[in-house]
């Protein structure tokens, strides 16, 4: 049987899916990765994206930091791939109990997934560091200096910085659904960006798979898929 058959069949035949992926997820949809070799992390910058993407200098360098962010993170445009196309139908079907990403692109919701945690945030939410109202991204996009709130205060898209702590509800929701699923499929990540890479610790299920472009250590896989994963999701039956 081939990769994705064997892909199939597990499908088939169980019905408590988990998906876990990241920034590959949506390179298809045209959103730049961080670590592949047209990633955002291979592009020449004043400053490394990891600086830039780091509290501190959101807090010292906010021009910056928001000139990068609107020009490369807040993709408001983009639209599902059939990634996340075919996961929103296995969660119709009843199959998927919820996926968790690393992304903040909102891309799962717009194809219609319900259960999704956000363990980095999302470009959708965005609040005023002082008086913690909230703002659409279109408030961000149009800001044409500092996003600013009525009431004076910067406003900070609900996103994790590096230096940054997870919100510890999606934390404990997500370490909860890996826990309990019997498949795992972990896909478009490089399970290199930690707590969340910890995350896969937590399995204790029959059958986990990696779809990657590039192989990532993971050692629990009992298939690994080497194949950009709207490819493999496209080519997948799944009954809604
Ligand atoms: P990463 O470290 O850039 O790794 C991406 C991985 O996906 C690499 O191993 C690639 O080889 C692989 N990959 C790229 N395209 C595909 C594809 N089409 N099919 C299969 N595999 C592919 O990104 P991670 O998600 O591991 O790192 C976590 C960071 C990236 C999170 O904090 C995110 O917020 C951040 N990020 C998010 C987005 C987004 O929201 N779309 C974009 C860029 C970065």
């Amino acid at each position: 049987m081939d990769n994705i058959n064997q892909l199939q069949d597990l499908i088939d035949k169980t019905n408590h899916i988990v998906f876990f992926g990241g920034a590959g997820v949506s390179t298809e949809s045209g959103i730049p990765d961080f670590r592949s070799h047209n990633g955002l992390y291979n592009q020449d910058y004043a400053y490394p994206p990891e600086q830039i993407l780091s509290h501190s200098f959101f807090s010292t360098h906010p021009h910056v930091f928001f000139h990068f962010y609107k020009q490369k993170l807040l993709t408001l445009g983009a639209e599902p791939n059939p990634a996340h196309i075919q996961l929103a139908k296995l969660e119709q079907a009843g199959k998927l109990k919820g996926i968790i990403t690393q992304n903040i692109d909102g891309l799962h919701q717009k194809a219609g997934s319900h259960h999704v945690i956000e363990l980095h945030g999302t470009i959708n939410n965005n609040y005023c560091l002082h008086c913690h109202k909230h703002y659409p991204p279109l408030k961000i996009k149009h800001a044409e200096t500092l996003p600013t709130c009525t009431c004076g205060g910067t406003i900070k898209p609900d996103v994790v910085l590096y230096e940054e702590p997870l919100d510890q509800s999606r934390w404990q929701a997500a370490v909860s659904l890996i826990n309990q699923c019997e498949l795992l499929i972990i896909g478009g990540t490089s399970l290199t960006v930690y707590p969340a890479a910890y995350l896969v610790d937590y399995f204790q299920g029959e059958h986990l798979v990696v779809i990657n472009t590039t192989e990532i250590n993971q050692h629990k896989a009992g298939l690994f898929i080497s194949d950009s994963i709207g490819s493999v999701f496209s080519k997948l039956e799944i009954m809604s």
